[in-house]
């Protein structure tokens, strides 16, 4: 089953950009499983907020929460470098990597069906608290829990490949080996207290070293979905996720 579904997640990435119209370009996907009766599961409920839905709150008799990592490539990332705004082609990304991840979790339940098996429908974003900015589903924190990688001091999860791409999740009820969670840390400043990058590449003064105001980040996305009406809602920025050592890569290997 884990083939399988690399197999689908890959062959979508592929075709993806063969759509009319489509610009982006991305990465070979990293893929994660966990088990959705983990108890670490539960920890979410504080760690993230208190209505942190449980996978079975999503698909009853859940098994396995599937989570991937779909990084960009490496021209996105560099148009997003320089000033003060983010890059059009950053804002482009943003937009059609939701879609992907759409079309993904569409063929991922499509072959769960065909198997007799459920899965889930979750959106890559938007499928948050506007007050409080915190999500009931939390791709980085399950994306965790499925072996991908750790959080960065940017807040990031940053993977194998890096924290530079978005990630999709999908919970299924059908039983597949998890991975096992990471005991290591991929941040420079959290292994050795070093680098701060990405404090300093922050486009709004957000992003502290012991604090994070998610209400000025939003701002600022905010702003950056005002400069390309025609896109559709582009909130983004990702000033903190490009030009760092762990963009494409985890640095504390
Ligand atoms: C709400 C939201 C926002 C809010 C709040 C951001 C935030 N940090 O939470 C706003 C609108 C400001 C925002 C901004 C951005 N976002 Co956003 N956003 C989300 C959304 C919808 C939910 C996130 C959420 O609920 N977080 C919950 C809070 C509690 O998380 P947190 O405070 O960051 O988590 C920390 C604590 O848990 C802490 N922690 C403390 N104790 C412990 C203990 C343990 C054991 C663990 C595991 C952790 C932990 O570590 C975490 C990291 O610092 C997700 C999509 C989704 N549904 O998952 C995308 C998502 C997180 N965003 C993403 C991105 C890329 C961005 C932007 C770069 C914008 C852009 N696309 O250009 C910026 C980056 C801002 C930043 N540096 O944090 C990606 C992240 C990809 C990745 N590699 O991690 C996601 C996952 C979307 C996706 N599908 O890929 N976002
Ligand atoms: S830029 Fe440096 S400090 Fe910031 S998350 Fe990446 S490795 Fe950690
Ligand atoms: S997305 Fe922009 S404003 Fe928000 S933390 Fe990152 S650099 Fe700062």
């Amino acid at each position: 089953m884990k083939n399988i579904l690399r197999q689908i997640i890959a062959e979508e990435i592929k075709s993806f950009p063969l759509r009319e119209g489509v610009q982006t370009r991305w990465g070979e996907p990293l893929i994660g499983f966990a088990d959705a009766c983990d108890r670490r599961f539960l920890e979410l409920k504080t760690i993230v907020s208190p209505s942190h839905a449980l996978p079975q709150d999503i698909l009853p008799g859940a098994r396995t929460v599937i989570a991937y990592f779909i990084p960009f490539e490496n021209k996105i990332a560099r148009s997003n470098f320089e000033g003060q705004y983010s890059s059009r082609e950053w804002a482009v990304a943003y937009i059609e990597t939701n879609q992907l991840i759409a079309g993904i979790n569409e063929r991922i339940y499509q072959a769960c069906s065909e198997l007799g098996y459920q899965s889930s429908i979750i959106p890559a974003t938007h499928n948050f608290d506007q007050e409080r900015l915190i999500s009931d589903w939390s791709h980085r924190h399950v994306a965790y829990l499925a072996g991908l990688g750790k959080f960065g001091l940017n807040n990031m999860l940053i993977t194998a490949k890096g924290c530079c791409g978005r990630i999709g999740s999908v919970v299924t009820n059908i039983m597949i080996e998890p991975d096992p969670v990471t005991d290591n840390e991929y941040c420079l400043y959290k292994a050795k207290g070093t680098c701060k990058k990405c404090i300093e590449r922050c486009a709004g003064k957000a992003l502290q070293i012991d604090h994070f105001d998610r209400k000025k980040c939003y701002g600022i996305l905010l702003e950056n979905d005002k400069r390309f009406p025609d896109l559709g809602l582009a909130d983004v920025c990702g000033k903190c996720v490009v030009n760092l050592p762990c963009t494409f890569t985890n640095p504390v290997k």
